[in-house]
C-alpha cells in the first residue's frame, strides 16, 4: 500500500472562469467611492506588476510581494490594502489560488466589468515572502514629468506607445487626499472605461488648483476634474502627445492598444507554467 500521491499542481486546480465572476461580484457597493471597487482594483493589479525591472529581473506580480510590508507601506501603494481585504475572502475560498493570480485576474474584471476591452490573462504566479520585496521608488511619482514617466516605464520595458495607452486607465475612479494626497476624479464617468483621459486632457483648460495640498490641476469651468502633474506631462511632451490625439478621436484604437499594453503588465517578470492556458473572459452583464 502506498500513499497516493496529487501530483497537480495548485494552480490547476481553480476554476478562474468562477474566481472572475466572484470577483466582479465584488465590485459594487453604493457606500464605497463612485459605487465600485473595480477602479481600486485596476490600480492595484497595475502596482503588483509595474514594480518590474528588467535588467535585474526582479519585481513584478509574480510574487505578489505588494502584500508584505515593507512593500505594502511604501507610500505610492497607500490604500491598496482596502482592494486586498476586499479579495481576501476569495483566497480563503479558492485556497489554490495564488494573491498573484488573484489580484492580477481583479484588474482583469475591472477593466471588463467597466466596459472596458478584453485582456488576456494567463494563472500560474507563485507567491514569494517578504524577502522579495522590491525597494521603495519602482512605481511613478505623480509629481514628476515626463523624463520621470520615461524613466520608470522604459525600466519595465514599454515604449512611449505602451505608456501613454496604459495611463488612459485614469478614465477610472479617482485621487484620495487620505491616500496620495491628490483630490479628486479625472472625469464625470469614473466607474465607467472610456478614452476621456485623452478627451478631456486635450479638450478642458487646466489650472492650478488653489489649495494648500500638493500641485495639481482642476478644470478651468467647474474645478470638479483634475488631473496631476504627471498626466500634464502627456500633453505637453510632444511625443506622448500624438498618441494622446490618436486616443482622443479613437476609441477603438486606445482598446485595443490599452488591452495589450495591460496584458504585458500583468505578465512581466512572471515564469508561467508551460501548459499555462490564455483566458479570454467573458462579461457577466
Ligand atoms: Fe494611476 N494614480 N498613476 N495609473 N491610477 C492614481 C489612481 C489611479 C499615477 C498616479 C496615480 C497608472 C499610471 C499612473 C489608476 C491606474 C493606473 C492616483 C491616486 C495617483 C497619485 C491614488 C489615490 O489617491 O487613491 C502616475 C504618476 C502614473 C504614471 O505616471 C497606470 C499605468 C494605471 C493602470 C493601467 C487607477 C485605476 C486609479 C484610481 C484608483 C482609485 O482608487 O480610484
Amino acid at each position: 500500500y502506498s500513499k497516493q500521491q496529487d501530483e497537480t499542481p495548485a494552480w490547476k486546480k481553480v476554476n478562474y472562469q468562477n474566481v472572475y465572476k466572484d470577483i466582479a461580484d465584488l465590485l459594487e457597493d453604493e457606500n464605497y467611492d463612485d459605487g465600485s471597487y473595480g477602479p481600486v482594483f485596476v490600480r492595484l493589479a497595475w502596482h503588483a506588476s509595474g514594480t518590474y525591472d528588467k535588467k535585474t529581473r526582479t519585481g513584478g506580480s509574480a510574487g505578489a510581494t505588494i502584500r508584505h510590508a515593507p512593500e505594502s507601506e511604501h507610500g505610492a501603494n497607500a490604500g491598496l490594502d482596502v482592494a486586498r481585504r476586499r479579495l481576501e475572502p476569495l483566497k480563503q475560498k479558492y485556497r489554490n489560488i495564488s494573491y498573484g493570480d488573484l489580484y492580477t485576474l481583479a484588474g482583469v474584471v475591472g477593466v471588463q466589468e467597466l466596459g472596458g476591452p478584453t485582456v488576456q490573462w494567463r494563472p500560474g504566479r507563485s507567491d514569494k515572502q517578504a524577502d522579495a520585496c522590491t525597494p521603495d521608488g519602482r512605481l511613478p511619482d505623480a509629481a514628476q514629468g515626463a523624463d520621470h514617466v520615461r524613466d520608470i516605464f522604459y525600466r519595465m520595458g514599454f515604449d512611449d506607445r505602451e505608456i501613454a495607452a496604459l495611463v488612459g486607465a485614469h478614465a477610472l475612479g479617482r485621487c484620495h487626499t487620505y491616500r496620495s494626497g491628490f483630490d479628486g476624479p479625472w472625469n464625470a464617468s469614473p466607474t465607467v472605461f472610456t478614452n476621456f483621459f485623452y478627451t478631456e486632457l486635450l479638450e478642458n483648460t487646466w489650472v492650478p488648483k488653489k489649495w494648500d495640498g500638493p500641485k495639481q490641476f482642476v478644470d478651468k469651468p467647474t474645478g470638479a476634474f483634475m488631473m496631476l502633474p504627471a498626466d500634464m506631462a502627456f500633453k505637453t511632451d510632444p511625443r506622448f502627445r500624438t498618441y494622446i490625439e490618436l486616443y482622443a478621436r479613437d476609441q477603438d484604437t486606445f482598446f485595443n492598444d490599452f488591452s495589450a499594453a495591460f496584458a504585458k503588465l500583468l505578465e512581466l517578470g512572471v515564469k508561467f507554467p508551460e501548459d499555462a492556458p490564455t483566458y479570454r473572459f467573458k462579461t457577466l452583464d
